[in-house]
């Protein structure tokens, strides 16, 4: 297996499994080492939770970066997730573009959205300051409501092949480059991927569960991002990723207690065993 060094940026959310605490167990599994650096730490994640804290590490960045450049630290991989702010989101790009080591690849999830609506944190500012990070960003993994976001596209629940195509096509325009679209489905019983890039587009269609859980975002792009660096293709990563987030829901289905995320690491055998696969 390759060894490659990788770095991921989110926030810590103690508990809720969902960025940090699912993207670190989930690349190591994948046998990267993983370096992090949290943009914020919650006593829980903000969608279900009433009254959970926050400490926003913006001001840590710099400095944190600062002093991994005098080290001469450099990473094979940056992957971000969910941010704290607009200024994180320039502290993100100069990290992209000083610590990357040669041939380094970056990832954006852009951890925004959901459903149609921007969470809780986040307004129209944020999203439109996400753009340029998504579309300079190697591989950009948007959820539909993240991707119309980015698009100035209105959201629709139901929609036809032609919708996402215009989707793909405003996303591409904009200068994205391999783009990993997540949650599209045509049928109700149906949802899959696409993974659209230079060489064209192929949609990975699964079974659908009904009901969605917290968190599955981050498993989905952790697994992608690890899969994908240890040298899987990009629709193979993200045909791995899906199985794998499927078989975290199914796992979790039946326990109305666990309702704030998915039991990820009870099927990190199974994914440890497609990795090796190859
Ligand atoms: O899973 C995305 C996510 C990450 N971090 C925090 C969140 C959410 C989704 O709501 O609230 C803090």
């Amino acid at each position: 297996m390759l060894y490659p060094k990788l770095l991921t940026i989110q926030d810590i959310s103690c508990v809720g499994q969902c960025s940090l605490t699912v993207a670190l167990p989930i690349l190591s599994a994948c046998g990267a080492e993983t370096c992090i650096l949290p943009s914020a730490v919650l006593s829980t994640h903000t969608a279900g939770f009433k009254g959970f804290t926050v400490r926003d590490l913006t001001e840590d960045m710099p400095g944190i970066a600062a002093h991994w450049k005098k080290e001469g630290i450099l990473f094979d991989a940056i992957y971000t997730g969910y941010l704290g702010s607009i200024t994180q989101i320039g502290y993100v790009q100069d990290i992209f573009d000083t610590l990357r080591a040669e041939g380094a690849k970056t990832f954006v999830d852009p951890a925004m959205a959901d459903n149609g609506v921007l969470y809780g944190a986040f307004d129209m500012d944020y999203a439109n300051a996400m753009k340029p990070l998504c579309f300079g960003a190697d591989v950009v993994l948007p959820n539909l409501t993240e991707a119309c976001l980015l698009t100035d596209m209105p959201y629709k629940e139901t929609y036809d092949e032609a919708y996402i195509t215009q989707v793909l096509d405003r996303l591409e325009a904009a200068g994205a480059k391999t783009v990993i679209l997540t949650g599209i489905g045509y049928t109700p019983d149906t949802t899959g991927v696409i993974v659209a890039d230079a060489s064209g587009r192929r949609y990975y269609k699964h079974r659908r569960i009904e009901k969605g859980c917290h968190g599955t975002g981050d498993v989905y792009a952790s697994c992608f991002v690890g899969a994908y660096m240890q040298g899987m293709d990009a629709f193979k990563a993200a045909s791995l990723a899906a199985d794998y987030t499927l078989q975290c829901i199914e796992n979790t289905q039946g326990d109305a207690s666990h309702w704030y995320g998915v039991k990820f690491e009870t099927a990190l055998p199974m994914l440890i065993s497609r990795l090796q696969e190859g």
